[in-house]
């Protein structure tokens, strides 16, 4: 069984590159929640939904986020009454997040939820959101503390970031088979993802990285860094904030006690040495995940690097 330590756009695409290559039954996503927010009065879950809906072909490839063909009839009304319309929630979109606010109100958790909509949207690989508990991701900014949406969203990444606060997801609790899934798996990966907003709410819950460290399974990362960059989103300047080099070396350091292997860029094929002085495996390869075959032979060089190949 392999596992996967999941955010969202990034993480989305290595999936369907995974799905490629071992059965997608065999597969289980633990993918964050600390973009989690309530708005509209709904409780919005933007990577569960991201990943559920592009392993079921329903995402609008062009963003990344959002169902395909979806319309913004609500949106425009919604804005036209002053409601919030920062959020882009299109009209089928909005039908999940009302569906999941009804359903978590009735008593029942995120991930009998998540688990019911990927099964209504033909999705084989399980997947589990990384707690049932609220672990909001705030981040401290010149504009003060915003949720992770607000920053990132609603203005744009322009606020300077003075710090990440994961508060929440260092009291939350594991969600049912989160710890269970590392103990048991024969390969863990680390998606391609936000180290710090993405993936670091998931190894900040307590129990994770202590299950990471004991587990027998090989431990392998994409780097979401490429030439000292991300592909997309704000991980550069958080990365920054919080201390860490923004690049594939900083994403190595920053996971290298979870870590057995790191898949980097040919851009950075300089690091490889630095990067394997912290004791880990490097491959190096293309890692920009233009279409399926890219996808599937990152997913390839990430499971090869676990098990022991190149
Ligand atoms: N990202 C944006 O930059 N602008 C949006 O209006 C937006 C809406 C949105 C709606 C549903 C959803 O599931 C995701 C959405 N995202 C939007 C993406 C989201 O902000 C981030 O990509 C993830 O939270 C980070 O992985």
């Amino acid at each position: 069984m392999v596992v996967v330590l999941a955010g969202g756009v990034g993480a989305a695409k290595f999936i369907e590159g995974v799905v490629q290559v071992v059965p997608p039954a065999s597969l289980t996503a633990i993918v964050n929640t600390g973009d989690d927010f309530t708005l509209h009065g709904l409780t919005i879950s933007p990577d569960l939904d991201i990943v559920t809906c592009t392993l079921a072909d329903l995402i609008d490839r062009q963003q990344g986020w959002g169902i395909a063909g979806d319309t913004t009839n609500c949106m425009e009304w919604l804005a036209r009454l002053g409601g919030p319309s920062w959020f882009k929630l299109g009209d089928r979109d909005l039908a999940i997040h009302i569906r999941r606010t009804a359903l978590l109100r009735d008593g029942h958790t995120l991930s009998q939820v998540a688990d019911s909509f990927r099964q209504t949207f033909g999705v084989a690989v399980r997947i589990l959101p990384m707690s049932d508990d609220p672990a909001p991701t705030h981040i401290f900014t010149s504009d003060g503390e915003l949720h992770f949406e607000e920053y990132f969203v609603q203005r744009g990444a322009q606020p300077e970031v003075r710090g990440v606060r994961l508060h929440a997801a260092g009291l939350a609790r594991p969600a049912p088979g989160v710890i269970a899934a590392l103990a048991s798996a024969e390969v863990v990966l680390v998606a391609p993802s936000n180290p710090i907003v993405s993936v670091g709410p998931i190894l900040a819950l307590p129990g994770v990285r202590e299950a990471l460290r004991a587990t027998r399974a090989p431990v392998v990362a994409v780097s979401p860094i490429v030439g000292g960059a991300a592909l997309k989103g704000p991980a550069a300047p958080l990365m920054h904030a919080t201390g860490h080099e923004v690049s594939a070396l900083g994403v190595a350091r920053a996971y290298a006690d979870i870590l057995d292997g790191i898949v980097i860029d040919l851009v950075d094929a300089a690091l490889a040495p630095a990067i394997e002085a912290l004791g880990l495996r490097v491959a190096v390869t293309d890692t920009i995940m233009r279409g399926p075959v890219e996808k599937a032979h990152l997913a390839t060089t990430a499971l090869a690097l676990a098990l022991g190949g190149s």
